[in-house]
């Protein structure tokens, strides 16, 4: 699929609402990736896809994970996380994208993880950030990431790991691993 094929595509798999958000992750993902040195057709590409799965019933993204193994593990943790693996999925064997680095971005935009590769990062913080996020503490994450990507990312899985505690919400072991690694990395630099 070309990239309009694409974006007509992904379009039709969600509210209006919820492309507008994809275009906010976008239009951010190209910003971020200009000024830190990432690929901003990758990042775009990774944008135009991360959501797709968003509004798949739970039992068709738990087939899904299920027969094609994906992250079993997934399945112990919150609902909201598993549209990631599965939109992975769907880029690479419905839309064709064979990028691995762009399939991650995709498969870590929601979890995180440890270890995490620039292009993984942008889309992760492009996603918290775009302008159409109104939550609490975005105007600070969005400050950092002018100049400070590790920064703005760390700041953005400490709040997030934070908002899920005071839910009560059991934390998915990448997150937490993420939110370490990053730190072990900004210490190290
Ligand atoms: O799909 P979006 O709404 O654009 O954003 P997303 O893919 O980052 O999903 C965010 C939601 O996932 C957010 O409400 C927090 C929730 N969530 C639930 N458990 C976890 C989690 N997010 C992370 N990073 N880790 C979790 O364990
Ligand atoms: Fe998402
Ligand atoms: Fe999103």
């Amino acid at each position: 699929m070309d990239r309009l094929q694409l974006i007509n595509t992904v379009k039709q798999e969600m509210p209006q609402r919820r492309w507008l958000h994809t275009e906010g992750v976008m239009q951010t993902a190209i910003e971020l990736a200009r000024r830190f040195g990432g690929d901003p057709e990758k990042a775009e590409l990774a944008a135009i896809v991360h959501d797709t799965a968003k509004y798949w019933a739970v039992d068709r993204m738990e087939r899904m994970i299920r027969e094609n193994n994906l992250d079993i593990q997934v399945l112990q943790y919150e609902k909201e996380l598993w549209h990631a693996p599965v939109g992975a999925w769907v880029a690479e064997h419905v839309y064709g994208i064979t990028d691995s680095e762009v399939l991650n971005a995709v498969r870590y935009h929601t979890s995180g993880r440890a270890g995490m590769s620039l292009l993984e990062k942008i889309v992760w913080v492009a996603d918290y950030i775009e302008p159409g996020r109104s939550f609490p503490g975005v105007e600070q994450v969005r400050a950092i990431s002018e100049t400070d990507l590790d920064g703005a990312l760390l700041s953005g899985l400490m709040r997030t790991i934070d908002f899920l505690k005071e839910k009560g919400k059991q934390i998915y072991p990448l997150t937490l691993e993420a939110r370490d690694s990053l730190q072990q990395e900004i210490l190290e630099r």
